[in-house]
């Protein structure tokens, strides 16, 4: 099968909120394609064109959660193939998740699932999660790198939030961070002192590799 069109089929299923179409082509693109590149170039790129639509007042909020919908139960398949992550090739162990006051988890959520089975062991603390929380749970576990998600303008802050605070309890030089979200960028990672930037699911799994 041609892989660019199945994924073009993906995302457009995505984009129309078709549920049923989202999981037809998926089985069809996951005897073909790997499930991380399915995620990466199917599911998100429809619901970034999602979110580009919605930025032009093109579609409404009910839309935009319908194509959420329809895309997590594709991500739902997807994960049941990815390879689950074992103790004995465990990596390093991460604590990731969304800052206070927001409540975007698509993407941290493929985030996680894509460290775990990449053979991290991942602490998902969910969404709108308090500052002090991220920091917390890195002690606890022992975390090598803290991951940030960020989908907002006004959320952004709390990516820096996290990092002055593990810099105020003395944890900075131990713990690397890591942030995404769609606002978020290489410069602005640099200019609050994190370690990497990550554009999508596929990179984060790179980079933390990288890290350790
Ligand atoms: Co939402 N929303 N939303 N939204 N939403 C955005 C983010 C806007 C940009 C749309 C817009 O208006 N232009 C906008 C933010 C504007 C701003 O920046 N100030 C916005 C707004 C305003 C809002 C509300 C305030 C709307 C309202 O109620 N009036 C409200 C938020 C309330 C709150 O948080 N307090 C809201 C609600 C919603 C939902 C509930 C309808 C839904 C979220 C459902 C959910 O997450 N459970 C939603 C969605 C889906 C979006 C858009 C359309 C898509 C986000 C998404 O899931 N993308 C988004 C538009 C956009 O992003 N441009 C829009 C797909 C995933 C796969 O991509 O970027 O999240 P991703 O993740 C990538 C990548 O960033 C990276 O890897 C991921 C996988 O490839 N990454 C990481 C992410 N996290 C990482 C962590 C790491 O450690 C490493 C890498």
């Amino acid at each position: 099968a041609d892989t660019e069109g199945l994924l073009l089929e993906i995302a457009d299923a995505v984009i129309s909120c078709k549920k049923d179409a989202v999981l037809a082509a998926v089985e069809k693109a996951k005897k073909v394609m790997e499930p991380a590149e399915i995620i990466d170039k199917g599911l998100s790129a429809g619901m970034n064109q999602v979110g580009i639509l919605f930025e032009r007042g093109k579609l409404f909020l009910p839309h935009v959660m319908m194509a959420a919908d329809a895309m997590t139960a594709g991500v739902k398949v997807l994960e049941a193939e990815l390879p689950a992550g074992t103790e004995s090739k465990k990596l390093g162990v991460i604590v990731n998740g969304t800052v206070e006051g927001d409540v975007h988890d698509i993407g941290k959520s493929i985030v996680s699932t894509m460290l775990q089975s990449s053979g991290f062991e991942v602490y998902d603390l969910g969404r709108d999660v308090p500052t002090r929380n991220f920091v917390e749970k890195a002690k606890a576990v022992n975390a090598d790198i803290i991951g940030i998600s960020a989908l907002m303008t006004t959320t952004l802050q709390g990516q820096r939030d996290v990092i002055e605070l593990l810099k105020e309890e003395g944890l900075r030089g131990k713990v690397k961070v890591m942030v995404g979200g769609a606002p978020a960028t290489q410069s602005w990672a640099d200019k609050i002192g994190a370690d990497c930037y990550a554009e999508n699911a596929s990179e984060a799994v790179a980079k933390a590799k990288e890290m350790l």
